[in-house]
């Protein structure tokens, strides 16, 4: 790689990221049902149907997981812990091997060195919560309030940052108006609803948190720069609309105590009756923000009913995601985010990698494009540094192969390669540059 640890400031923490459904077998453990598992069951949602049920078998491989991450001389491992892997029926009794599971793993990092950085909902909701309107029910903070205080208790003294919900743009946008992910609607007012109380139950989760005396808590949200396809005023003004709904409805909630305009125009007659309320709990004061990003999106006005946008193809080289490569909007959302939202706390870039195809060829993977990527992008956190962001840290995505989620196993996001037969991993070129550079 073309930067070396000794390139970023001292302190400086480096870190990979996981999540609990896409690596660690689902079926292992007594997990109870999720709406993943009954979303991925349903034909024509997910390529081949794959689901988590085993994936990388990480619940029997965590050991050797974890040497992969000391081993590359990482500080941070940011994992997620499965709802329905601690309360398998969404509320109620624990599971005593799941609350062992992640004792363990915790564990498992301080024997090595490395701190963990745990995420607690990444996607997988226990299907009676689901069955009961999952995110559209307004009782969902509540719910997930519980599963905090019981996850916490366990492993809160030990973890050495927590956040609520990984990225709340997909948990409501991508699963109740694109219909991506689970559970797979296409309707506006389960949108709204959804993105509120995703934003009310991480309010919730904060102060469960607090009252147990846990402290460097956060939140993580993704990030797509939106770049009009043309010049015209309507096609700046539908990116910027597409900008209020993806990238700065979640940040205005939990710092800024309102939404923006150009999102309420659309969402507003289906939020819940007194949300303004809701503020107070969720903007809970925070010791540090997460940015996940990958992309840009080229957007283009569209008639018919709001948000009345579209997206088009553009002209950057793309990742196997189909995803156009532009580092410039990693640095673009840092320098705004700390100017305009977080004023001064620390940020994490908790996610950002690429899917390649990654050949096995004579038992080696050769994923120089990788390599560049992550040099690109860490190009711009530099940059950001260097105009005054206090960036503190940055985990790449992923440290294994893993279920990418309705696109199934196909794209290899990993730093380490899965054989999803035999389960061997075997580290890429990647991985091995990424030691090298953390070593100078
Ligand atoms: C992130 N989009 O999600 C997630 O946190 C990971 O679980 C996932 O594996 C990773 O990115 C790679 O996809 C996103 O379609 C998934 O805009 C999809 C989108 C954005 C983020």
């Amino acid at each position: 790689m073309k930067h070396s640890r000794s390139d970023f400031p001292r302190e400086f923490l480096f870190g990979v990221a996981t999540s609990s459904y896409q690596i660690e077998g689902h079926r292992y453990g007594g997990a109870g049902p999720t709406h993943w598992d009954s979303f991925a069951a349903t034909p024509g949602n997910v390529v081949r149907a794959e689901n988590g049920d085993i994936a990388c078998d990480h619940y029997h491989h965590w050991s050797d997981d974890l040497d992969l991450v000391a081993d590359a001389g990482l500080n941070l491992y940011r994992f997620s812990t499965s709802w329905a892997r601690v309360l398998p029926e969404g509320r109620g009794a624990p599971n005593p091997d799941g609350l062992d599971f992640y004792d363990r793993l915790v564990d498992g990092m301080l024997e090595r060195g490395i701190k963990p950085a745990a995420t607690l909902y990444h996607w997988e909701l226990p299907q009676p919560l689901a069955d009961k309107g999952g995110w559209r029910n307004g009782d969902i903070p509540k719910w997930f309030g519980e599963f905090t205080d019981v996850i916490m208790r366990r492993i809160g003294d030990r973890v050495w940052s927590a956040a609520p919900i990984n990225e709340p743009w997909c948990v409501s946008w991508i699963s109740h108006f694109q219909g991506v992910h689970a559970p797979g609607l296409r309707d506006i007012r389960a949108t709204a609803r959804a993105m509120h109380h995703v934003l009310v139950a991480h309010g919730t989760a904060i102060q469960a948190m607090r009252a147990l005396g846990m402290s460097n808590l956060g939140g993580v949200f993704n990030f797509e720069y939106a770049e009009p396809s043309d010049e015209s005023d309507a096609a700046k003004k539908a990116a910027r609309r597409y900008d209020a709904c993806y990238n700065r409805f979640f940040l205005s909630g939990v710092f800024h105590r309102c939404y923006p305009d150009e999102a309420l125009q659309g969402l507003e007659p289906h939020l819940p009756d007194g949300w303004q309320e809701d503020f107070d709990v969720i903007a809970q004061p925070l010791d540090w923000c997460g940015l996940n990003y990958y992309t840009r999106k080229i957007i283009s006005p569209e008639a018919g009913p709001w948000p009345s946008w579209r997206e088009v193809d553009g002209p950057l080289p793309k990742t196997a995601m189909g995803w156009e490569i532009y580092p410039e909007g990693l640095e673009f959302f840092l320098r705004r985010t700390h100017e305009e939202y977080t004023k001064g706390l620390p940020l994490h870039v908790t996610e950002n990698g690429m899917a390649a195809p990654d050949p096995i060829e004579a038992g080696a993977i050769e994923d120089a494009e990788r390599i560049a990527f992550l040099d690109a992008h860490l190009t711009s956190v530099r940059k950001a540094i260097a105009a005054g962001v206090p960036v503190e840290a940055y985990f790449v995505w992923s440290l294994l192969d893993n279920y990418e989620w309705a696109l199934g196993y196909a794209k290899r996001f990993g730093l380490v390669h899965v054989d999803f037969h035999s389960l061997q991993r075997t580290p890429k070129a990647s991985y091995r540059a990424l030691t090298e550079a953390l070593a100078r």
